[in-house]
This record gives C-alpha cells, sequence and structure tokens, in this order.
C-alpha cells in the first residue's frame, strides 16, 4: 500500500489506466472518485483481515448492535481521516490538478435512517473501532434511505433516495454466506424428532454486504453487516414465482419513516425478522466455527437492541438454541437472557411498537409460539412475585387483547434495559416502565448519548479543530475529555476573537449556500439561530416560528421596536403521511416568504427552511451556529443528539430542562446557556391538574392572541384556511404540547440570548467553555460506559 505521496500517485494513475483504458488527465471525475474510494477501501481490507483474525485467535467477546437504522451519512473523507492518508491524498491528487473537495462531493450520503436514533448508530460504529473494540453492525441494505425531500412552493414533496446510484463501492458481497430466513406457512409437531417443525414456509435468502468500519489512527476495523433478500429455490408449491420475486424485492427496498404511530405494516414486520434473524444465523453459525456448541455463546456475544425493531431476535435465538440444537428451554432461556440488552428511545407511550398477534402469527408462526411460552412464564413469574396482583398482571402482560408489546418482550428477554439520557432513564424507571423496574430492578441503568467528535468537530469543522489544536494540542481527538484544557484559556481576549474569526468563516460558507440553494441573501454578522431536527408536533418547531411571528409583528406595529439582527434557520423533513407536520414546513416557508420581502424589517429578520436536512447538511449547519434550539416540551425528547453536535461547535443551547439538555446545563452551567419553560415535573403536574386551558394563554396574552390569528386571517398565505389545522391543535384541541404555556419564557429568553450576543467576548467565552465541556458528549465515553457496564468487552491487541 502506498506510503507516501508519490507512491499514491503511482497506485493512483495506474488504477485509472487499468480500469478505464485512459489517463489521469483523460479519466472522467466520476472514474476520478470511484477509484479514489477503491483505493481507500483497498487500503483498509488489510486492517479488516488482520481485525478479523485477531478476533478469532484471542476468542474474544463480540458485540453486536442490532439496528434498522445507520444513518452514516459520507464514508470518504472521513475514512482516509481515520486511516491518516488523508493528507497524501490530497497533495497527490492536486499535482494532477485534481480538488479532493470536488471528488468528495460526489459522494452519496448512506442515509439509512431517520434521525437520531439511526445516526447514534453510527456514532457508536466509529468509536467502537476508535477505541479498539471488537462491535459490529447489523442492518437492512435498504436499496433506498429515507426519501429525499424537495421544497415546492413551500410544500414538502417526497422523493426516492437514489444513493447507490453510482454504485457503493465500500460494500463487499459475500454470497457464501448467506442464509435462509422463512416466513408464513405452519408449524407442526414431529412425533419421531420430539421437536415443532417449520413447514409450508415461504424461503428468502438474506445475503450480506459487509462494510468495513475504520478506527481512527489504529488498526481496528469493525464491520457493519447490512442484509439483503434474495430469492430462493425454495417457493411454495403453486405460487407464481414472478410474484415471489416482487415480495421478496420488496424486503429491502424502503427504509420505513418514523412517523410515531404504530405502522402495523406486514412489510414492516417482515423487514424487522429478516435483518434480525439473518444476524442471529450468521452470529451462531461463526459461534460455532470457533466453538463445539452454543452454551458459552453469551460468554463470547453481546447483543445490543437498538430500540424493539429488532427484538424478535430474542425468541429467533431461542428457537435456534431449542429447534436446532436440541436445548432444554431453561437452558435455552439462560443463555438468551444473557446475550441481550435493550435501548429504549422513547417516552411517549404511543410511539412503543406493537404488532397484532393475528399478523405475528401469520407471517411468524414458530417464533410467536414461542413468544407466547415467554409471556406464559413470565405470567407465571409475576403472579408469584406479586402475590397474584392482577391490576399488575394485566399492565405487563406481553400479549394482551390481540396484541403484542414488542417493549415488554425486550425487558423480559434482556439482562439490561437502558435509557439515553438520566431524565429519560429516570422517567422510564418511575413512571413509564415503573412496573417492570419493580419486577427487574437491576436491569435499569442510564447511558447518555454521545456523538462521535471526529465526524462532528475534527472532520466537518476543520477551522475549530485546528484552533483548538493550537491551543491545547491534539490529543483531544483521540480522548475527547481533554478538551476540557481548553477552560484554562477561555477568558483569552486573543483566542475569543480567533473564535470569533472562524465562526464568521463558518457562518459565511453557510450563507453562500443558502445564497445558492434559496436565493437568499443572508447577514454573517446577525445571529444564526438554528433549529435542524425531524419534524415533530413534540419538538415544537411551532413554537419557533411562532416567536418569529411575534417578532416581526412587534416590529411592523412599533417603529421604535427593533431586535438585534437575526437568521432564523430551519431543517427538517416530516414523515410523508404526518399532515400536521407538513403544514409547519408550509408555515415556516410561507412566513420565509413574508418577512424576507419586507422591506421594513428585513435588515432584522430572515428565516431560512433548508430543503433536505440530513448527514452532510448537518456538517455544513453545525459548525455555522450560533444558537442551538432544543425546544421540546421538557419530557418528551428522549435525549436529543444535535444539541451534543452543535455544542461542540461553540453554539449556545437555547433550550428546556429535556433529554441531553439536562446535562449539558449542568456541565456548562447556568449562565453559559439559556433554559427556559416548564420542567418536566411542571408538564405533568399541570397536565394532571386538567388546569391547561390555551384559550386562557390567548386570551391573557396580546402577543399570543396576535400571533395566532396570523395562521387564520390571512397574513402568510392567501387562503385563511391553510394554516387552519395549526389553529385547531392550539387552540380547539388545547395544544397538547404546551406551546402557549412556555411562549412569555421563550420570548424572555430570546431576549437574553440578544442581550449576551451584543458583548462580543463574553459571548466567545461562553462559546469556548461549551466546547471545553463537550468532551463528555463524546459517544466515546458513551461507548466505554456500555463497556463497563454491559458489555465487558476487551481491547483488540495488535
Ligand atoms: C417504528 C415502527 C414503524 C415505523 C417506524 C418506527 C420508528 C422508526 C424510527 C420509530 C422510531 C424511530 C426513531 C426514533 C428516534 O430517532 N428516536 C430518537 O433517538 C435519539 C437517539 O437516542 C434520541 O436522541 C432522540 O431523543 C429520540 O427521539
Amino acid at each position: 500500500m502506498f506510503k507516501n505521496k508519490e507512491e499514491f500517485k503511482f497506485e493512483f494513475s495506474r488504477r485509472i489506466i487499468e480500469s478505464y483504458g485512459r489517463t489521469v488527465e483523460e479519466a472522467h471525475i466520476t472514474e476520478k472518485f470511484l477509484t479514489l474510494e477503491t483505493m481507500v477501501r483497498d487500503y483498509a481490507s488489510v486492517n479488516w483481515a488482520t481485525t478479523k483474525s485477531v478476533v478469532k485467535n484471542n476468542e474474544q467477546k463480540q458485540m453486536h448492535y442490532f439496528s434498522m437504522e445507520f444513518l452514516m451519512g459520507r464514508l470518504l473523507v472521513n475514512n482516509m481521516m481515520n486511516l491518516g492518508i488523508y493528507d497524501i491524498a490530497k497533495e497527490g491528487l492536486a499535482d494532477y490538478g485534481i480538488n479532493i473537495h470536488d471528488l468528495e462531493e460526489l459522494e452519496s450520503d448512506a442515509g439509512l435512517g431517520n434521525g437520531g436514533l439511526g445516526r447514534l448508530a453510527a456514532c457508536f460504529m466509529d468509536s467502537l473501532a476508535s477505541l479498539d473494540y471488537p462491535g459490529h453492525g447489523n442492518s437492512i441494505r435498504y436499496e433506498y434511505g429515507l426519501f429525499k425531500q424537495k421544497i415546492e412552493n413551500g410544500y414538502q414533496i417526497e422523493l426516492p433516495d437514489q444513493w447507490m446510484k453510482t454504485g457503493f463501492m465500500w460494500e463487499v458481497r459475500k454470497p457464501k454466506h448467506r442464509v435462509p430466513v422463512k416466513f408464513f406457512g405452519r408449524v407442526v409437531w414431529n412425533e419421531s424428532t420430539g421437536r415443532w417443525e417449520h413447514v409450508d414456509a415461504v424461503v428468502v435468502n438474506a445475503v450480506p454486504y459487509d462494510v468495513p468500519v475504520v478506527g481512527n489512527d489504529t488498526t481496528t476495523t469493525n464491520t457493519l453487516r447490512l442484509w439483503s433478500a434474495e430469492p430462493s429455490d425454495d417457493i411454495p408449491a403453486n405460487s407464481d414465482f414472478r410474484q415471489y420475486v416482487q415480495n421478496v424485492r420488496d424486503i429491502c427496498q424502503c427504509l420505513y419513516p418514523d412517523d410515531s404511530t404504530p405502522a402495523g405494516k406486514m412489510l414492516r414486520l417482515k423487514q424487522e425478522y429478516f435483518f434480525t434473524a439473518a444476524g442471529i444465523a450468521a452470529i451462531v453459525k461463526a459461534h460455532l466455527r470457533v466453538y463445539p456448541n452454543l452454551d458459552n455463546f453469551h460468554e463470547k456475544n453481546v447483543i445490543q437492541l437498538n430500540d424493539t425493531h429488532p427484538v424478535l431476535a430474542i425468541p429467533e435465538l431461542m428457537r435456534i438454541l431449542i429447534d436446532e440444537h436440541n436445548y432444554e428451554w431453561e437452558d435455552a432461556w439462560d443463555i438468551v437472557t444473557q446475550t441481550f440488552a435493550y435501548t429504549n428511545h422513547t417516552i411517549l407511550a404511543e410511539a412503543l411498537e406493537t404488532w397484532p398477534i393475528s399478523t405475528m402469527q401469520t407471517l411468524l408462526p414458530r417464533v410467536y409460539q414461542i413468544i407466547e411460552e415467554i409471556h406464559r412464564r413470565f405470567i407465571g413469574y409475576v403472579k408469584e412475585v406479586s402475590h397474584r396482583d392482577q391490576e399488575l398482571i394485566d399492565r405487563v402482560m406481553i400479549l394482551r387483547d390481540g396484541t403484542v408489546y414488542m417493549a415488554r418482550l425486550a425487558i423480559v428477554g434482556s439482562f439490561s434495559v437502558n435509557g439515553v439520557a438520566q431524565l429519560h432513564t429516570d422517567i422510564l424507571k418511575e413512571r413509564e416502565l415503573k412496573d417492570f423496574c419493580d419486577i427487574f430492578p437491576n436491569k435499569f441503568n442510564n447511558k447518555t448519548n454521545g456523538v462521535t467528535h471526529r465526524r462532528w468537530l475534527a472532520y466537518s469543522n476543520p477551522q475549530l479543530a485546528s484552533l483548538i489544536t493550537e491551543t491545547i494540542g491534539d490529543t483531544w481527538v483521540k480522548k475527547p475529555e481533554h478538551l476540557e484544557d481548553i477552560m484554562e484559556h477561555v477568558k483569552d481576549p486573543i483566542l475569543q476573537n480567533r473564535f470569533l474569526d472562524v465562526k464568521r468563516e463558518r457562518k459565511q460558507i453557510l450563507a453562500d449556500y443558502i445564497k445558492e440553494h434559496n436565493g437568499i441573501e443572508v447577514n454573517v454578522d446577525s445571529i444564526f439561530d438554528i433549529q435542524v431536527k425531524r419534524l415533530h408536533a413534540y419538538k415544537r418547531q411551532l413554537l419557533n416560528i411562532l416567536h418569529v411571528i411575534y417578532e416581526y409583528q412587534e416590529m411592523k406595529s412599533n417603529p421604535n421596536y427593533r431586535i438585534y439582527p437575526h437568521t432564523y434557520i430551519f431543517g427538517a423533513k416530516a414523515a410523508s403521511a404526518y399532515y400536521f407536520a407538513k403544514k409547519v414546513i408550509k408555515l415556516i416557508n410561507s412566513v420565509a416568504d413574508v418577512v424576507n420581502n419586507d422591506p421594513e424589517t428585513n435588515q432584522y429578520l430572515k428565516v431560512v427552511f433548508l430543503e433536505n436536512y440530513g448527514v452532510t447538511l448537518a456538517e455544513k449547519i453545525m459548525p455555522a451556529a450560533d444558537v442551538s434550539e432544543q425546544i421540546s416540551t421538557a419530557g418528551k425528547e428522549a435525549s436529543g443528539t444535535g444539541n451534543m453536535k452543535f455544542m461542540m461547535n461553540g453554539a449556545i443551547t437555547l433550550g428546556t430542562l429535556d433529554g441531553a439538555n439536562v446535562e449539558i446545563s449542568e456541565r456548562v452551567g447556568d449562565e453559559n446557556c439559556v433554559i427556559f419553560g416548564l420542567k418536566d415535573q411542571e408538564v405533568k403536574d399541570l397536565k394532571a391538574s386538567g388546569n391547561y386551558h390555551a384559550w386562557d394563554y390567548y386570551n391573557n396574552d396580546m402577543r399570543i392572541r396576535r400571533a395566532v390569528d396570523s395562521l387564520v386571517n390571512g397574513t402568510f398565505h392567501e387562503n385563511k384556511e391553510e394554516f387552519r389545522v395549526i389553529f385547531e391543535e392550539l387552540m380547539n384541541r388545547n395544544d397538547e404540547y404546551l406551546l402557549l404555556a412556555d411562549f412569555a419564557s421563550y420570548v424572555d429568553a430570546q431576549h437574553r440570548v440578544a442581550t449576551l450576543y451584543q458583548d462580543k467576548n463574553k459571548w466567545a467565552e461562553i462559546c469556548l467553555v461549551n466546547i471545553a465541556k463537550s468532551g463528555f458528549f463524546s459517544s466515546d465515553r458513551t461507548i466505554e460506559q456500555y463497556v463497563h457496564d454491559i458489555w465487558h468487552l476487551e481491547k483488540l491487541k495488535f
């Protein structure tokens, strides 16, 4: 492999000639891009092979992260940086007159996820490899990722995300490792073997595609295994093979959008079982290549379930142990319940996954039988320990009223159940999952989320990364807790000014992007106040835009009222079936049209909606933010991870005490963030009291009344009915997420932000404190806690 620039150039040119029959000068830009990509992949492959043999020879325990989603984003430059070959390649390409950034831009995002949960999985992959732990991903090779968002006339349009159009060079297809997955059919008792048999099934082959996960500055290279469905030769008698092929194709075609409503679609359940059963089969096979039996399976493997989506892995491993390896129920259960750990990502009771028993029974007859038995034994146990407390039993049943409760199955079958931020875990233990916490008090624990500071700071904000390295050295890249060393320098005016220069440079880059994509000129000296995340009622993008409306109306009605210049930036995808969320997008765009074009106010106020928010766009946005909007109703956001990305890029959190905001504010201190709004307990009490009346707020606060009225009086749309559903949601459905209760406090918090911002050096100091304290929110810390408390892995030694 190449060791310096000259060797890189030689190799690059040789490959272009061999693959495309032309010289570097003659080659097309996509050919150059694909060549670079394959070179980096082959470079990583050497480490990949080494890692696999070390794990095998040392008989090391491995962790398998089962997740329906991995939002990896682009891999090329990140992998080059982790391999330490970025500078060599960049300079070598420059010698050929190629700008590496032009190649970088050709890579599509691997956008195999919805949002936080999927991106968390990707950050975990980076930290695992960088910390030398053997930890692998298991998921689906979706042909299309989350939809591509277009904004037309202010409305969201969804288009297919054809992310593999130019191929996906990182994957290695492993047809030999394919495994059969069975659906439908019947279960029959075989007298002679004394076992249940699954007959008349539709068999689908799961073929793995392995993607290397390159650690930073280390040999460790783990595997993200993505399964793809292909036809088998075992198709049901009298079935139309064309229909069968179509059904097989459907399985891996599309990622389901998170609309937080139980979708109950059979295809989603097929996907869940498909990648889960394939993953379990592959791990069992690999285990049996090294060990004589499965008795020590849990000593060599631990499986983390990313939410309930892969929870069928629990009955599936039971099935394999019992039906295929002759284990008794009790022995199998001992192995299974020492193998699985479950992470919960949601508090909203209505978002907990359930399936109709009839669907499960039809699609997965044998797995369903096993779930029934798990349920029966669990209820027997609860009866015993609760002295037949029937109300308790009713509340914890895995099967009830024709429904399978997936979270309950996950808790019963796992040795660990964790929330993703302290407040979230407390709420699970004390409220949402209290009964289970009483039954299994030792299972529950917290693992506050983190994000990889390598992608979200070193890679996406090289300007800030250099400044940090000049200030405290470069050890923070491997040891993010060293960012704390910045604390000694936060009062240094030279550093403060250099920080402000970097921030301005990054705001300019975003401003250029906005000019190009939205045609809007924004002032880089205005406050860049940013809210980017999935669109959900509980995240309250609506509160943000109502506040913008309020500021606009104040300025219009009072020529003496002028705000410090602000640019409010939004980015959000709404699930395609989520009508309310889509209306909020339209509202933001309609407000933008009016305020951006009003010459009386537009030097103070601009609103920008950035189309198609995703990983790559986030890499441009995070570095450019002054203010990070984290304004969910307290108690609703499990953690949030965007809040952490903003923080490490030196933005100040304007937020409620929800999710990880609580821990951010504890670490930076009240003087270094702006907190507002009702707290979790206050929200709970207010709701319980039955005394919340949206109309009272409307009647008693002129600002609220005027902003809310503007939704239906034609201010922002010629059709007065356009935003009627939003008005109805607030006023006649009594504002479920308490926007109006928090409105005054939010206005006040926004004032505090504007005041702080005007003392430039003080502001810079606050931003620097945020960066210094962000080390805790690195996924390296999160992973070390999972390893220490749950996974018990050893580091790889080369
Ligand atoms: C379920 C059934 C059917 C169809 C879709 C789904 C589905 C898909 C994705 C349900 C939920 C999701 C995603 C949830 C998610 O991203 N949750 C976020 O997880 C983050 C990482 O822990 C937290 O930081 C966020 O607070 C949480 O909202």
